[in-house]
């Protein structure tokens, strides 16, 4: 069996520590977009946010604020998910081989979903979920089996 250990040296642990830095930076750069975005269409979030900005309006309902939020949100219900699973699927010694095509399609897919959402096109928005979210379901059924078995 590969090695399943948490340390750099083992090259499944090394992988998953790369992409999961990956796709926390794009977590945070979708933040600082949905900061660009308020101050482009000068639309905030709360009164003590639009103070001494002269012509900004605090609103809730802004699409193109909104759109970056949706964005973020959706991060959010899979980026932490990919985090925790694939540490576990780190520990079950996967073949270094398929782990990286697993941390690989995950990244890929979220990249191309954050891409999606903002230019407003489907069907490949759902694809690109899809994808990301099948590399997750992938790793949690075996190490469910690892656990299970
Ligand atoms: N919470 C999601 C939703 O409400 O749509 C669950 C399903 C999902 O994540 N769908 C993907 C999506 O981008 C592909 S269509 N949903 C839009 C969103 O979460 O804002």
């Amino acid at each position: 069996m590969a090695s399943a250990g948490l340390s750099f040296e083992n090259p499944v642990f090394a992988a998953y520590a790369a992409y999961s830095s990956l796709v926390i930076l794009k977590l945070f750069i979708v933040a600082g977009y949905t900061t660009y975005t308020r101050f482009r269409v000068k639309v905030f979030a709360n009164p003590e946010d639009v103070k001494g900005n002269k012509g900004a309006v605090a609103q809730l309902d802004n699409p193109d604020v909104e759109r970056v939020r949706r964005l973020h949100r959706n991060d959010l219900e899979n980026i932490p998910a990919f985090l925790a699973v694939g540490l576990l699927y780190v520990l079950t010694g996967p073949s270094p081989g398929v782990a990286l095509w697993h941390f690989r399609i995950f990244t890929a897919a979220r990249c191309f979903h954050t891409v999606s959402y903002l230019a407003a096109v489907q069907p490949w928005r759902f694809l690109g979920f899809t994808a990301g979210l099948l590399a997750t379901i992938s790793m949690t059924l075996q190490v469910l089996m690892a656990g299970a078995l």
